[in-house]
């Protein structure tokens, strides 16, 4: 490594709260797929940012409208009125076919957002007696890194010595719709859930779940809630995971690709009866709904449909997973995915993943583990045919290495 490479991350260590554990590598800029270090050296983005870069990075529109914007108007708070919000109401509620829109900034924010709405909506219309709510959630989940979030994961990374945590989630299964049945009581106002969980390592339901939560949510008032922050806006090949399923939830919160990468943007989409218990005064946010962000996230969400994006995840996606199938590497567990949302779990005598991300950085491209055992593949979902078929070349070489 240079010794300004050295410096970069010296530095972040001497100042920085070491709440990452970086791969070793500094990136200075990024066009579509690709990002190149400070060296000059180039790397196929394999995380988008956890996929808020689906757009790919720096798109040249979505810059354009922020630049536009930011020379006009960024932010008024939600004091008054702007022009660019009513516009974003309306492109996010006829793409999704929502009733009410609330815009937030992080995804975190989002969920905490629709907890705090789905909760209202049990008080006042469902009749739940005032602080005995009840939010059913999955083992394994991930929905952010707030104080209430973390009190309901079951991740001791996540929550040791953060708590005391707020009460009214109950824990089960992911995939297994009798437990839901069985946890649902008089007081359950929502299940909260991701339609493929995303830091659990790729973690698709049986065929048929969604149906059967679908069904037993609509049979017992209970809000489904679906986290679509990091399935959605095309990630696993349609413009919601929920697609796949045939169904249609009751709240959902979108974030990370809404703004292609450019600014903090999140929502929370729902039906009328759940946001349609907010009143003046009862939640907001300095920033949320700002102009510069609904200028940004309207762009995002345009170039996203307008540019085949959502088709071209399915498409590359069925390659990318097809290829990772075919690769026969005795260190491979099992290869998952849905769209351009796959990962490879490796059996745990076959090392830790990050070894397999670092040799991976070696050969050109950025990929990330999760949970030890699983590299996660998320490529921005502009990705070309003979892009995913480079990075199955390098990623096959990798994995038939045996780091253990
Ligand atoms: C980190 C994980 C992914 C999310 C879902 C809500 C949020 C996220 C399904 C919160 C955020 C990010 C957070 C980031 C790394 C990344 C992540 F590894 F943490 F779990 F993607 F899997 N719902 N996920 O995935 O959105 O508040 O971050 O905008 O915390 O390290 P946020």
């Amino acid at each position: 490594m240079s010794a300004s490479v050295i410096d970069f991350i010296a530095t972040e260590a001497r100042f920085g709260a070491r709440n990452y554990e970086p791969i070793g590598v500094v990136l200075s800029r990024g066009e579509g797929v690709w990002v190149w270090d400070t060296e000059g050296n180039r790397y196929l983005d394999c995380l988008s940012a956890y996929s808020a870069v689906s757009q790919g990075h720096c798109h040249p529109k979505i810059l354009a409208a922020m630049v536009e914007q930011a020379h006009r108007l960024t932010l008024t708070s939600r004091a008054f009125h702007n022009d660019q919000l009513a516009l974003f109401y309306e492109e996010i509620a006829a793409l999704t076919g929502s009733h009410k829109v609330l815009p937030m900034n992080s995804g975190a924010e989002a969920v905490e957002s629709a907890i705090k709405s789905v909760r209202k909506w049990g008080y006042e219309v469902k009749g739940v007696p005032d602080g005995q709510a009840e939010i059913i959630v999955c083992a394994n989940n991930f929905h952010g890194r707030t104080l209430g979030i973390v009190g309901f994961s079951t991740d001791p990374e996540t929550r040791t010595h953060f708590g005391p945590f707020a009460p009214g989630f109950r824990i089960i299964p992911f995939g297994d719709a009798a437990t839901l049945e069985e946890a649902i009581t008089p007081n359950t106002v929502a299940f909260l859930v991701e339609p493929i969980q995303g830091e659990a390592g790729v973690v698709i339901p049986p065929a048929g779940y969604f149906t059967e939560v679908r069904e037993l949510c609509t049979a017992n008032n209970v809000m489904l809630v679906l986290d679509e922050i990091q399935t959605g806006l095309g990630r696993t090949g349609k413009l919601l995971a929920e697609q796949h399923e045939g169904i249609e939830a009751d709240v959902t919160q979108l974030g990370k690709a809404l703004s292609g990468g450019f600014y903090p943007v999140s929502a929370v989409l729902s039906n009328n009866d759940v946001l349609g218990t907010l009143r003046p005064g009862q939640h907001g946010s300095t920033f949320g709904g700002n102009p510069l962000a609904c200028a940004v996230a309207r762009a995002a969400i345009r170039v996203l449909v307008e540019e085949g994006m959502i088709d071209n995840a399915a498409g590359q996606g069925a390659r990318f997973l097809e290829g990772l199938k075919d690769i026969r590497a005795n260190t491979i567990r099992e290869v998952r995915g849905r769209g351009l949302m796959l990962a490879v779990e490796l059996h745990p005598e076959a090392g830790r993943a990050r070894r397999y991300c670092e040799a991976l950085q070696a050969k050109g491209i950025l990929a990330k583990d999760t949970h030890e055992h699983t590299i996660r593949i998320a490529p921005p979902l502009v990705i070309t045919s003979d892009q995913v078929d480079w990075a199955l070349e390098r990623l096959a070489t990798t994995l038939t290495q045996d780091f253990s």
